[in-house]
């Protein structure tokens, strides 16, 4: 059992690996799209979590729920990942195999929303833009999106907490 949660640890582990970041253009600087989140970045990008805190609290939400089941924990990775991070996982990590798709359904490839729209990366002679978008969550703003497969409503997470200051 032992040896099964230490994999199970990795596994979730090594998907959440910012190193990924780099198999991807842009990958640092992907605009988070939710509603609270503006000016920030989506850091996690395959995930369903913008940030490495709210994925390991995820992580260890699921790994105490699947337990409290006696259910094996090894499906846990798969559920962390989004639209985009299960076609790059099914795509054995290359760029290339998925520029061309629309991941999320909203309209754009993933090469236009990461700035790469002519799947040149990662050549160095790669063109690359900024961003426009999230490859795993419908935020094509240009047009309508009849076929969108991730709407930020089941996507993003609770808008963060903003401190203010007391009105005197
Ligand atoms: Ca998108």
């Amino acid at each position: 059992m032992l040896k099964l949660t230490v994999l199970c640890v990795c596994v979730a582990t090594i998907y959440g690996y910012p190193s990924f970041l780099s198999y991807i253009p842009n990958g640092h600087m992907v605009p988070n799209p939710c509603p609270g989140y503006e000016g920030t970045y989506w850091t996690l990008v395959g995930h369903r979590f913008p940030v490495r805190r709210q994925f390991f609290q995820e992580q260890s939400d699921i790994r105490k729920k699947l337990v409290a089941q006696g259910l094996n924990a090894m499906d846990m990775s798969v559920s962390l990942l989004n639209l985009f991070g299960e076609a790059f996982k099914n795509a054995t990590f290359s760029w290339l195999k998925i520029c061309q798709e629309d991941s999320d359904g909203d309209g754009l490839t993933n090469g236009q929303e990461l700035g790469d729209p002519n799947c040149e990366f990662p050549a160095p002679t790669a063109r690359l833009v900024n961003p426009m978008g999230h490859p795993g969550i419908c935020d094509n703003t240009q047009a309508d999106m009849p076929n969108c497969l991730a709407p930020k409503a089941d996507i993003c997470p609770k808008a963060p907490v903003r401190n203010s200051l007391p009105v005197v």
